[in-house]
């Protein structure tokens, strides 16, 4: 969809968000175990650049990268038993969420934080190389940006003028460091050091979105070299599934209990502790869902967004009985 369609978006970050939805019960009820970050509350940011890829595009993601995998068109039953450690899997059930790679769509997550640049600027040399006219995107959070590695990359997609799409996606932490004790500077400033200009934009917004990077593609597509994306969003799940000063925050029953056993501790360091779950707290308000921004906009055509969600919900339903069912033939790979 290289034309602004605002349906086509809202039908891109829905299913998106149904299928996270699907995947953090399915971790509650245990079929999906370890650590999951979801990438609930980044949809906008994800559709309004992938939507504009073209085939033989490549996308570097990291450890919240499933919407990315689901926008580009990857199998949402492979991605589930990947997931699950299914041997039907994407990646053979080896990868998990954080190891996802796609050979046939080109895209690839790490969990390592900043490994996304090296990725998307590997592949753009590659591209550059085929005398492809295609181009790369990175994907990575405001953590990512103090990481030697995004910067080396940022550094020689600019002296080899390389078409690297570069998407900080800032939610403002990076674990429970929040960003104003991490980052000196602006993120547009670092980007301009290296001779690459930048924008920044509000990552809750599909449509704002959407138009910078219309504008920063079509640069990069007509030999212009990176450009770089400053989105700021919000981490509607926290740091990742279980995230505890999330449910403490959301529970404040149990934030009495926990705030109680540790009065004994009382003094700078408890205070610190009660700043995060405040500060967490803010975090979780429907202002920063970009699902229900763009349910906003298109609220006057209440039937048509009735249906899409119809449609989508009976789609993920499929999508995890599918792989239910698969999952059940057991772990045999044949
Ligand atoms: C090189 C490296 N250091 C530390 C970690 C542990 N770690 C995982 S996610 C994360 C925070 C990343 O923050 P950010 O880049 O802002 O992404 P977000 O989780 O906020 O989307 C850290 C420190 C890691 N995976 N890789
Ligand atoms: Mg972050």
């Amino acid at each position: 969809m290289l034309e602004f369609d605002i349906w086509e978006l809202y039908r891109m970050m829905l299913r998106s968000r149904l299928f996270e939805n699907a995947v953090m019960k399915l971790w509650e009820e245990g079929k999906i175990t370890g650590e999951m970050h979801l990438g609930t509350g980044e949809e906008a940011i994800v559709a309004g650049v992938v939507s504009q890829l073209i085939d033989g595009d490549a996308i570097a993601v990291t450890h919240r990268g499933t919407p990315q995998f689901i926008m580009r068109g990857i199998d949402p039953v492979l991605l589930l038993l990947e997931f699950f450690g299914h041997p039907k899997g994407l990646c053979k059930g080896q990868g998990g969420h954080m190891h996802l790679f796609s050979k046939e769509h080109l895209i690839a997550a790490s969990g390592i934080v900043g490994s996304s640049g090296p990725a998307a600027t590997g592949f753009a040399l590659a591209l550059s190389y085929k005398k492809q006219n295609n181009i790369a995107v990175a994907f990575f959070g405001e953590g990512a940006i103090n990481q030697g590695m995004m910067l080396e990359s940022m550094n020689l997609a600019s002296v080899w003028n390389l078409p690297v799409l570069f998407v900080c996606c800032d939610n403002n932490w990076a674990v429970t460091t929040t960003t104003n004790k991490s980052i000196g500077g602006t993120l547009i400033d670092r980007a301009k050091g290296f001779g690459i200009e930048g924008c920044s934009v509000n990552g809750t917004d599909v449509e704002a979105v959407w138009e910078l990077a219309n504008e920063a593609l079509s640069k990069i597509r007509n030999n212009g070299g990176p450009q770089f994306i400053h989105a700021t969003c919000t981490h509607l799940e926290g740091h990742l599934l279980g995230d505890l000063l999330l449910r403490h925050n959301r529970d404040p029953v149990l934030m009495a209990e926990t705030a109680d056993s540790l009065k004994q501790y009382a003094g700078e360091s408890l205070n610190e502790v009660l700043m995060l779950l405040r500060k967490i707290g803010g975090q979780t308000k429907k202002k920063g869902d970009p699902i229900v921004f763009i349910k906003k906009k298109l609220k006057d055509d209440a039937d048509r967004l009735k249906l899409i969600e119809e449609e989508v919900t009976k789609q993920i339903d499929q999508v995890v009985n599918n792989a239910l069912e698969i999952s059940k033939g057991g772990m045999k790979n044949d």
